[in-house]
Order: C-alpha cells, then structure tokens, then sequence
C-alpha cells in the first residue's frame, strides 16, 4: 500500500537538496477532490502546499508529494473534452504531426495520460495506430467508449520496457500536461526514452513557470502539479536519459505552456537556444526571480477578498463559472467560501452535483446561471475566458459581468 504522503528529501529532477522555499498556499484539500453529498461527511483531509526553488538545476517544484494513487482514484473528474479551445489546440497539433513525421497506418502513436481520448481520436480518425495510457477509471473508460484504445496504468520504465519487449515501439509519444504529476520524474523520462523509436519524437506540453511567476497564476500550483517547468531546469533532465531538447514553443493554453520536441539524436534548434538565452537574461535560473512572490500572492488574495466582500455589502449575488482544479487552490487559499459564492458552474458533467473541496460550494450545470442571474461570476477557469464569455452572451445580456482573479481581480 503506498502511503498516502509524502515529503521530498532532495530535489525531484537532480536530486540536489538545495531546495529554497519561496512559496506556503498553506494546508489545501485535493484540488480534484470533489465532495460527493452522498457519501461526504467529514472534513476533506488538506495537505501542505509548499513550493521551492532547486538552486543545483532550477527546478521549481512541491516539497510534498500526495500519492498518485490517492489523486487519480475512480472518482478523478477531469475530463479533457469540455474545452472548446482545448480540443482545437489538440486537433491541430495532432494534425501536424502527421503532416511533420508523415504519419501513417505503420506508425504508432502513444499518448501517456491520455485522458478520455481528446487527442488520439484525431489520428485514430485518419486510420493511424494508437495507444492511450492513462490511469484515472472514468476518463479512460470515456476513451475506450469512442473507440482508442486505453491501458488503465501509471506510465514509467517498467511499463515502457513491456510495451517496447512486446514490439510496441512509437514514432510519437505524446504527454500533454502530465510530466508535472509524475513523482518519478526520473523514471517517466527514462521510459519515453525507451518506448521511443530510434528516430521518433516525445511532444511534450507543460505549464511555463515563467509565466506562473509573472502573472501570478498562483492557483495553478495543487497537489497534482509536483514540478513546474523552464527550459533551463528541462535540458539536464532530459539529457540524463539519453534525449535531446530539438525545439521548444510557446502557446498561450492553460495560462501558458511550453511545447517540447525531444529526440535521440541531439539537434537543438535556434528556439532552445532562444528560450535559454532569455532565461538566464531574466534571471529565471536564479532563485531571487521568485523572492517577490509570495508577497504578490498575497496582494491578489487580498484584493480578490476586499473586492468579492464590498459587492456582497453592496446585496451583489456572486457565483463562480469552472470547478476547475485552479479555483479549488484559488477558493481555498484566498479563504473564498459560501458566504461570498452561491456556487458554481461547470459544463463537466461528471462535476455537476458535488461540491467544491473544503469551501463545499455546489456545482451545477451552466444553464443554472440564467435562472439564478447572479449579478457577478468569478472566473475561475480565467484560463478560458475567451471562450467562456463568448458562450455566456445570454448572461452578459441579462446584465451579469465577470471578474477575472488572475493576474488581478479585474471586473470585465
Ligand atoms: P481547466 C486541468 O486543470 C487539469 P484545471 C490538470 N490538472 C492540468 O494539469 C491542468 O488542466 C493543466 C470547465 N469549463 O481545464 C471545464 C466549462 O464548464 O482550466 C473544467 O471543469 N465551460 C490535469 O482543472 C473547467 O471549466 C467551458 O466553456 O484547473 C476548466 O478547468 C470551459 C472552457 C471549461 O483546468
């Protein structure tokens, strides 16, 4: 049985134990744990949300870490398709890989944390093989349901050696926001390395911690996400098992993420050199970067709650729109609870009907807001905002407004 937490003895990249912390959101409860009515009662346990600094390799990351087991259980609730933007993005990647590698009916494509099929449907669409990895019960199921293949399981060497001796060598791996929930960094990227082809390719998205850092998206830092990533602190970790950092690209998705392509053969592109360059020259790779901010957290809490309480004094009805994993670190380090929030609204389905963990606010399907015509909702999926202010013309119309937390409280 694994336990349930743990605390890091060094840092989870090099191994290094000159971890500076430079960040407490205090005891949070699990991010994803949504509350089942049914089934609870008692208190949500909460975890210390601690983040430091690797000064050996520059590795931002979580000093704890809750077991993979215990976060991505049979009630795990994130499904990737009810993103709009998201499925684009995906698409669109898909398609040009296939275009880029000449992809066809004798290549494989593996995704690890597959999800529930957002991103392999497009290959498995235009008759390419593909394999989905993915051990959350529900999303694979979904995945399996329209036809991709799924192994329910943790990706990591020992499973990259059964599929590699079982002839199950890809052209492509994918990992799209999972190289942040893994606690065995070490072993994930080893065993890309050996699932990989000779002369294939691991596209991998993470979050840029640059951008966390400068427009304070603290409520991206929970339980699930160990590590948060630069360039800098990427190079080393690949090269330890044998894999080159080619090309790096930046897209604006989930606040802002990196788009990594690693290969055997080492041919960095002008882009690698580009973003290590304008790391060092900000001084990204230097712990003083994030000496500032905690306190610039603390200014947004603050403003946030000062802003959410006089529109309550004004009799302002305030509801939240996304029960996103963010807007639970969000909800519960700011201190936003059911007195300042009626509830929220998410299109997730699997969502709808729990509570939020901690706070317990009540999820419900958009469609509520009409009804209830809440005078202000909090975005708390800020990450789609484009997308979701968009949708919600007939709220707008009816004279709601929204207000955005990150980078400031903004009303919009
Ligand atoms: P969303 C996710 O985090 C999951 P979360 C994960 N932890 C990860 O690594 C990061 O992304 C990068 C809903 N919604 O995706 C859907 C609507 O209701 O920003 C979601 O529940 N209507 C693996 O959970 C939530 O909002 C809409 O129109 O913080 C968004 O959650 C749209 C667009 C979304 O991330």
């Amino acid at each position: 049985m694994p336990r349930v937490y743990e605390v890091v003895r060094g840092c989870r990249s090099c191994g290094s134990v000159a971890l500076e912390p430079i960040l407490s959101l205090g005891e949070t409860p699990l991010a994803d744990g949504l509350v089942d009515p049914s089934t609870g009662n008692g208190a949500e346990p909460r975890y210390p949300l601690d983040v430091a600094f690797c000064t050996e390799c520059s590795l931002v990351q979580l000093l704890e870490t809750v077991s993979p087991e215990v976060l991505f259980d049979e009630d795990y609730p994130y499904y990737s398709s009810f993103s709009d933007e998201l499925l684009e993005h995906s698409r669109d990647n898909a398609l040009r890989l296939i275009e880029e590698r000449g992809l066809d009916a004798r290549s494989l494509v593996i995704e690890l944390a597959s999800n529930d099929g957002y991103l392999l449907r497009n290959f498995a669409e235009r008759g390419i093989p593909v394999l989905g990895i993915d051990p959350a019960p529900g999303p694979a199921a979904a995945a399996d349901a329209i036809g991709i293949p799924t192994l329910r399981a943790f990706f990591g060497d020992d499973l990259a050696r059964e599929l590699r001796d079982q002839g199950k060598r890809a052209d492509v791996v994918i990992a799209n926001n999972v190289l942040a929930h893994v606690p065995d960094l070490n072993g994930f990227v080893a065993g890309i390395a050996t699932v990989l082809k000779p002369e294939g390719v691991a596209v991998i998205e993470a979050p840029y911690v640059k951008d966390l850092i400068d427009r304070c998206e603290f409520d991206t830092i929970y339980h699930e996400h160990l590590c948060y990533f630069s360039v800098s602190a990427l190079v080393p970790l690949f090269a330890r098992h044998g894999l080159s950092l080619n090309r790096v690209e930046h897209y604006p998705i989930h606040g802002g993420s990196l788009r990594l392509f690693i290969e055997p053969s080492e041919r960095p592109e002008e882009s690698v050199r580009r973003f290590l360059e304008e790391e060092r020259r900000s001084g990204l790779v230097d712990v003083e970067y994030y000496r500032a901010f905690s306190s610039r957290v603390a200014a947004v809490q603050e403003s946030l709650r000062t802003l959410l309480g006089s529109l309550k004094a004004e009799g302002k009805r305030i509801a939240g729109y996304g029960a996103a994993a963010k807007g639970a670190t969000l909800l519960n380090s700011t201190g936003v609870g059911g007195d300042l929030l009626d509830f929220v609204v998410d299109r997730n389905v699997h969502k709808q009907g729990k509570y939020m963990p901690g706070l317990r606010i009540p999820i419900r399907d958009p469609s509520h807001l009409l009804e209830a015509r809440p005078d202000y909702l909090l975005l708390l999926a800020w990450n789609f905002k484009d997308e979701i202010i968009r949708q919600q013309d007939a709220y707008r119309q009816q004279g709601g407004r929204f207000i955005v937390p990150i980078p400031s409280p903004t009303v919009v």
